[in-house]
């Protein structure tokens, strides 16, 4: 599909971020920008958005946060936290939340509160022998944008 420029990929997701009717490609990279990939519809994908950040992501995952009808992007990653990147719209991403989960290796949104407004859990390791898995929930405060954190330990 001609994706040049990804450098190692660790995480993609499909997501409609231009509400065409079409799924676009989020990519998740190690030592290159994250980058989406707008879906042409023809078959061919045209790279259309690159993070500042250029350190290693693991994970990311497509969720509209705001709910103003636009996918918003959750990305976790290696020694820079995790972040939170808003769909302005015509293809421009601007970082709007990060916080400092040191090694967030998966993410995902969900509204585990029932609340209509998605949440995150944040799969976390640390490099203790014992395999520890901090799980944390991040809940989203209408309707400015706010998030505060909820946070429990499982193992
Ligand atoms: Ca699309
Ligand atoms: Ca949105
Ligand atoms: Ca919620």
């Amino acid at each position: 599909m001609g994706l040049r420029g990804s450098g190692n990929t660790n995480s993609i997701a499909w997501g409609d971020y231009n509400n065409d009717g079409c799924l676009d490609q989020l990519a998740g990279n190690d030592t290159q920008p994250k980058r989406v990939y707008k879906n042409n519809g023809d078959g061919t994908f045209t790279p259309i958005w690159a993070s500042a950040e250029t350190g290693n992501t693991y994970s990311v995952a497509w969720g509209d946060f705001d709910n103003d009808g636009c996918l918003d992007m959750l990305m976790g990653n290696a020694n820079q936290g995790i972040r939170v990147y808003k769909n302005n719209g015509g293809d421009a991403f601007s970082s709007v939340w990060t916080a400092g989960e040191p090694e967030a290796q998966s993410v995902a949104w969900g509204d585990y509160d029932n609340d209509g407004y998605l949440d995150q859990l944040i799969g976390n390791s640390n490099s203790q022998a014992t395999a520890y898995i901090e799980i944390t929930a991040t809940v989203h405060l209408p309707p400015h944008g706010h998030l505060r954190k909820r946070t429990t330990h499982i193992r």
